[in-house]
C-alpha cells in the first residue's frame, strides 16, 4: 500500500447528555481521527483513548504525540511495501499505546480495503449482516432519573441494558430496574474496577437479580481476586479492562476469572488482534461480546463488522449513533429491530463527512509520508 499523507485531527463531539461512571463524567468526546491518503485510497479509523488517564493509562494527547513520534516513524521506515497485516509486528518494539495502534492499524486496514473493494466484516470473516444492540447507561443522580432513561431505550428497541455501577449505585438501582421491567430483559452491570475483593459478600446480593454478568468489578491487574470472587458469587463475571491481550484472555479464562469477555479493538492494539482474541474464545466456547468507547460512526462502523463474527453471541455496547451525537460525523448508524446493519461498502463502508468534521475539528496535523 503506497500512502502520501496521514492527516491527525482532534475532533470536540458534544454527547447528548453527559455520561458518568464510577471513574468520572464525560460530555463532549475528544476524539483523535486519523486518516491515511494513497494514490489508490483513503483510510480512516478512530483512536477510542479519552481526554484524561482515568479509565486507561492511555488519554488522547499520548495517543496523539505516540502516533506522531514513534509510530509513524517506524511505518514510514517499512516504505511502500506496508501492509495491514505487518502493522502489529512493525510497531511491536513500542510497548503498550494499544489504542494509538489500533486507530493507525484500522486507517491502514480501511484503505487497503476499499482499494481491494473487500469490507471489514468480510476481511474478518463476518457471518452475520446485522448485530445485536445494547445500550450502556451511566450512573444518574436517582432511581427515577434511571428508570425514565432505561424506559426510552427499552421502547426503542435495545436488546439488552448495561447499568453502571459503583459502592453505593449497585443493588438498589437493580432491584428498582427488575420492579420496573421485570426479569426478561437482558441486564447486566459494568463496576470499571470499582470494587475490592472485600466487597464479595455486597456482590452477592446481586445473584437474586438473575443479570447476565457483572463486568470488571475488581482492579484490572487483579486476576486472582477475580477468580476467588467467582467462586463466591453466582453472577458471571466479564471481563473488559484486564484484558489487554490474547494471552491475557487465555491466563483469565484458564485461571476461572472470566466467564465471559468483552472485545474491545483498542485495547488489544486493533481489530486483527480482536478477531484473534475472538477466535481463541470461540474454539474454547467463551462468549464474547463487542465493548463501546463512544465511538463516532468511524469507529462503531468498525466495531458493527467485528460483532459481525460468529463468537459474537451476546448483544455489545453498539448503540445507535444518537445514543450519544446529536449529528454523527458520518451517515447515522440506526436501530432497526434492535439491530445494527453491518456495513457492505468496501473497508468500513461508511463515508467521513468532511463539511461535518470540519466543523468540531478543534486540531488539525498534516504529515507528509516519507518512506526512508
Ligand atoms: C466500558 N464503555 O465498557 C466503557 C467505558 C467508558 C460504553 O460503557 C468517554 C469515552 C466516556 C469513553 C465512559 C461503555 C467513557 C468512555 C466509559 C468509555 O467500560
Ligand atoms: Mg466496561
Amino acid at each position: 500500500m503506497r500512502l502520501e499523507r496521514v492527516v491527525l485531527r482532534r475532533l470536540a463531539m458534544p454527547l447528548v447528555s453527559p455520561f458518568r461512571t464510577s471513574f468520572g463524567v464525560e460530555d463532549t468526546r475528544d476524539v483523535l481521527l486519523v486518516q491515511v491518503e494513497g494514490p489508490e485510497a483513503v483510510g480512516w479509523g478512530e483512536c477510542v483513548a479519552m481526554s484524561e488517564p482515568l479509565y486507561t493509562p492511555e488519554y488522547v494527547d499520548g495517543a496523539h504525540a505516540v502516533i506522531r513520534s514513534h509510530l509513524l516513524p517506524r511505518l514510514q521506515q517499512r516504505g511502500d511495501e506496508l501492509v495491514a497485516d505487518e502493522v502489529a509486528t512493525v510497531l511491536s518494539p513500542v510497548k503498550g499505546h494499544q489504542m494509538a495502534k489500533a486507530a493507525l492499524e484500522t486507517a491502514i486496514l480501511d484503505a487497503e480495503l476499499r482499494a481491494a473493494g473487500v469490507s471489514m466484516s468480510s476481511r474478518l470473516c463476518g457471518v452475520r449482516d446485522r448485530v445485536g444492540a445494547g445500550v450502556s447507561i451511566g450512573i444518574t443522580d436517582t432511581i427515577g432519573e434511571l428508570v425514565e432513561l432505561v424506559s426510552g431505550y427499552v421502547e426503542a428497541g435495545y436488546l439488552r441494558v448495561k447499568l453502571k455501577v459503583e459502592p453505593g449505585w449497585d443493588v438498589e438501582p437493580v432491584r428498582a430496574l427488575r420492579e420496573h421491567f421485570g426479569y426478561e430483559l437482558p441486564l447486566q452491570v459494568d463496576a470499571n474496577a470499582s470494587y475490592t475483593l472485600a466487597d464479595a459478600a455486597h456482590l452477592s446480593k446481586l445473584d437474586e437479580f438473575d443479570l447476565v454478568m457483572v463486568e470488571q468489578p475488581l482492579r484490572d491487574d487483579d486476576i486472582t481476586g477475580h477468580a476467588a470472587l467467582a467462586r463466591q458469587i453466582r453472577t458471571p463475571i466479564c471481563l473488559d479492562e484486564s484484558i489487554t491481550s490474547v494471552a491475557a484472555a487465555l491466563d483469565a479464562i484458564d485461571r476461572g476469572a472470566a466467564a465471559i469477555l468483552n472485545v474491545k479493538a483498542g485495547r488489544v492494539g486493533g481489530y486483527l488482534e480482536a478477531k484473534n482474541l475472538h477466535d481463541v474464545c470461540f474454539e474454547r466456547g467463551v462468549p464474547v461480546w463487542c465493548g463501546g468507547m463512544l465511538e463516532t460512526g468511524v469507529g462503531r462502523a468498525a466495531n458493527v463488522a467485528l460483532a459481525s463474527l460468529p463468537g459474537f453471541s451476546l448483544p455489545g455496547d453498539i448503540s445507535a449513533s444518537d445514543r450519544y451525537f446529536r449529528r454523527d460525523i458520518t451517515e447515522p448508524f440506526t436501530l432497526e429491530s434492535g439491530h445494527l446493519a453491518v456495513p457492505q461498502g468496501p473497508g468500513l463502508g461508511i463515508t467521513p463527512d468532511l463539511q461535518v468534521i470540519d466543523e468540531v475539528t478543534t486540531l488539525k496535523e498534516e504529515i507528509i509520508w516519507q518512506a526512508t
